[in-house]
C-alpha cells in the first residue's frame, strides 16, 4: 500500500490521523531515538520532516536514522528544494497557491520533479494555503503568499476548489509553525465540506481540545510540531493521539439511574 492509501486508510479507521512534524535542524541524534519510541507508543500516524528554513546540514543524515527506526510512514514537507531525499516514504508536492512567487506555485518543481522521480519517491500533490494566524511566521515570510483572512473562509474554499479542479490530492491549512492563534473551524468546516479532497491542519494546534475542536469541524489530519520539541510535552502526545482518533474514543460509561 502507498503512503497516500495508507493514510486515507487511517482517516477511515480511526476517524482523522495524527501525524507529528520534525524540524531537522532541531533533531539532536540523542533525543531522535526518543522522539520516534514516544510518538509511535503514543500513536502518532505518520512522520512529517521538514522545515521551511533549515540551517543545519543534517537532513539526509536525520532523515535515515529516522526511516530506520520508524514503523510509520516518514514524509518529506519540504521547505525549499534541498529537502528531497530518496530515504523517506513520500514528499507533499507542495504548490504554494496563493504566494505571488510563481516558483512557489509551479517553478521549483521543475527542478524537483526529475529527481523525485529518480528516487522513486511517492509524491502527493498539495495545496499549501497559509492563513492569517496573529504574527508573521516563518513559512508566511518566505513563501511571499498574502495570508488568507481568518475571517474570509470563502477564500480558503475557493482556493480549495481550483486545487480539486487541478486534481491535487490534498489541501493542507497552514498557520504556520508556532503560530498565535490556529487556523480556525469555521474555516476548515467550510473547505471540508466544499471540496471532497482530505484536509489537513496545522500550525500553533497546543492543546487536545483544539485537535478535537479541528477534528469535529472536517480536519482529516492534525499536525504538531513546535509543541512537542519543548522539554516534558511529549507526555502529552497520546492525549493528541486519543482526541483526534475519535473513533477509536472509549464510549463514556453508560450511567444507571439510580433507583
Ligand atoms: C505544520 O507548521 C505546522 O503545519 C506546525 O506548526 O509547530 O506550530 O505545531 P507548529
Amino acid at each position: 500500500m502507498n503512503t497516500f492509501d495508507y493514510l486515507l486508510k487511517v482517516r477511515e479507521q480511526k476517524g482523522a490521523g495524527f501525524l507529528l512534524l520534525l524540524d531537522p535542524d532541531k533533531l539532536v541524534k540523542k533525543n531522535l531515538m526518543h522522539v520516534i519510541t514516544s510518538a509511535q507508543e503514543a500513536g502518532v500516524d505518520a512522520f512529517l520532516f521538514g522545515s521551511s528554513l533549515m540551517t543545519r546540514d543534517a537532513f539526509d543524515e536525520s532523515l535515515a536514522e529516522l526511516k530506520q527506526h520508524s514503523r510509520v510512514p516518514v514524509i518529506i514537507f519540504p521547505g525549499n528544494l534541498f529537502q528531497i531525499s530518496g530515504k523517506a516514504d513520500a514528499i507533499l508536492f507542495l504548490s504554494v497557491l496563493a504566494s505571488r512567487n510563481t516558483d512557489l506555485i509551479v517553478g521549483n518543481h521543475i527542478h524537483a520533479a526529475p529527481l523525485i522521480k529518480q528516487h522513486g519517491l511517492e509524491c502527493i500533490s498539495t495545496a499549501y494555503l497559509l492563513v492569517e494566524s496573529g504574527k508573521l511566521t516563518t513559512a508566511h515570510f518566505l513563501s511571499d503568499s498574502l495570508p488568507i483572512p481568518r475571517d474570509k473562509p470563502e477564500i480558503a474554499t475557493a482556493f480549495s476548489m481550483a486545487a480539486e479542479m487541478f486534481g491535487m490530492k490534498l489541501i493542507y491549512l497552514e498557520a504556520g509553525s508556532g503560530a498565535i492563534s490556529n487556523v480556525p473551524p469555521t474555516m476548515v468546516h467550510a473547505v471540508s465540506s466544499s471540496v471532497s479532497l482530505p484536509v489537513v491542519v496545522g500550525g500553533g494546534i497546543r492543546t487536545p481540545e483544539i485537535a478535537s475542536e479541528l477534528v469535529n469541524a472536517g480536519a482529516s489530519f492534525v499536525v504538531t510540531g513546535n509543541f512537542f520539541e519543548q522539554d516534558g510535552n511529549s507526555v502529552k502526545l497520546k492525549d493528541f493521539a486519543d482526541a483526534v482518533h475519535f473513533k477509536k474514543r472509549t464510549p463514556t460509561a453508560v450511567r444507571v439511574p439510580q433507583v
